[in-house]
């Protein structure tokens, strides 16, 4: 590690232009490892790196620390190859279609990422596919290069952490909880990021309080599905997580299920098991994921999704 963490040293020393690329769609850890790390090298080495992203940032997101920082790549003008480009939680090469030409012609790539990767792309690779969010291998490059870092740094890592183990519920070792202790003293307040992230549009709480009440009970109720249409799926922000939380709660609910019309025969599923695996349905479905979080995008109508869903799960 020490090697890498030179050779990363060097380079940022060495550049005159850096760039930071997260996932397509950037979530909570997308979002704070790219702007934690655009802080910490501004800070650092004395260069205000490109941070991009493609697609929507969600709407509780809105008003993370350094927002301003993240240009949509559309309305960027990029003539240049950087010195450096950084690639953070990006999962799949896939993800990063849209900078495809960024990555190209950097003179130098790095990835850092906490995804399951058969794949890397960079030269130079900080990934650790057991750690529970990006933002944490960011604090730990944080403390082992001594970096100066500021308030907005920190609340950045507590919000990738936060959201990625939504809410601390899938956190696997103490790792995470040390490091969370680590920003606490540092000023981090909880309570303001729960504020923040619990700031959604109206209409997306009609649409997910719509898509709850609608639900179907399956399999002795230990099966419930819900379903989105896409005249109301235009109107969601995120990816339903509410609806999945709600139903969850559910006594005797085994297994959640929601369905997204996100357009005409392409429906977003979304799976979740309360201590049951539902990565096996999500594969049969074309899809994958984790054991108790998974999902999939089926090409067909969301009945015969449902149908199919419903059907999946018959052994219960
Ligand atoms: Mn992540």
């Amino acid at each position: 590690m020490n090697e890498k963490l030179q050779l990363l040293t060097e380079k940022l020393k060495a550049a005159r232009s850096v760039a930071i690329i997260g996932h397509k769609n950037p979530d909570g850890d997308a979002l704070g490892a790219a702007l934690a790390l655009y802080r910490l090298i501004e800070l650092n080495y004395g260069i205000a790196p490109v941070c991009m992203y493609d697609g929507s940032i969600p709407e509780p997101l809105a008003d993370i620390p350094l927002r301003s920082r993240m240009r949509y790549f559309g309305h960027l003008n990029i003539t240049e190859p950087f010195d450096v480009v950084i690639l953070v939680d990006y999962g799949t090469a896939r993800h990063l279609e849209f900078a495809d030409s960024v990555i190209k012609n950097a003179r130098f790539l790095v990835e850092i990422d906490h995804h399951k990767n058969d794949a890397p792309i960079a030269s130079l690779c900080i990934n650790d596919d057991t750690a529970e969010a990006t933002t944490m291998i960011i604090h730990e490059l944080m403390r082992g290069l001594n970096w100066e870092y500021d308030a907005d740094v920190l609340n950045l890592l507590a919000i990738g952490m936060v959201t990625d183990t939504g809410t601390f519920k899938f956190v696997r070792t103490g790792r995470v909880m040390r490091i969370m202790g680590d920003l606490v003293d540092g000023g981090v307040r909880l309570r303001d990021i729960y504020d923040m992230l619990n700031n959604q549009p109206k209409k997306t709480i009609l649409v997910e309080s719509r898509a709850a009440a609608g639900a179907e009970f399956f399999h002795r109720g230990r099966l419930v599905v819900a379903m989105i249409p896409n005249r109301d799926y235009r109107n969601m922000d995120g990816r339903g997580e509410n609806v999945l939380d709600l139903l969850a709660r559910i006594r005797g609910v085994d297994y959640v299920v929601l369905l997204k019309e996100q357009k005409e025969n392409q429906i977003g599923v979304s799976l979740r098991g309360r201590g049951k695996p539902v990565n096996q349905v999500a594969e049969a479905l074309g899809g994958g994921g984790h054991i108790y979080a998974a999902g999939a995008v089926v090409r067909d109508t969301m009945e015969n999704v449902r149908d199919r869903v419903v059907t999946l799960f018959r052994g219960i």
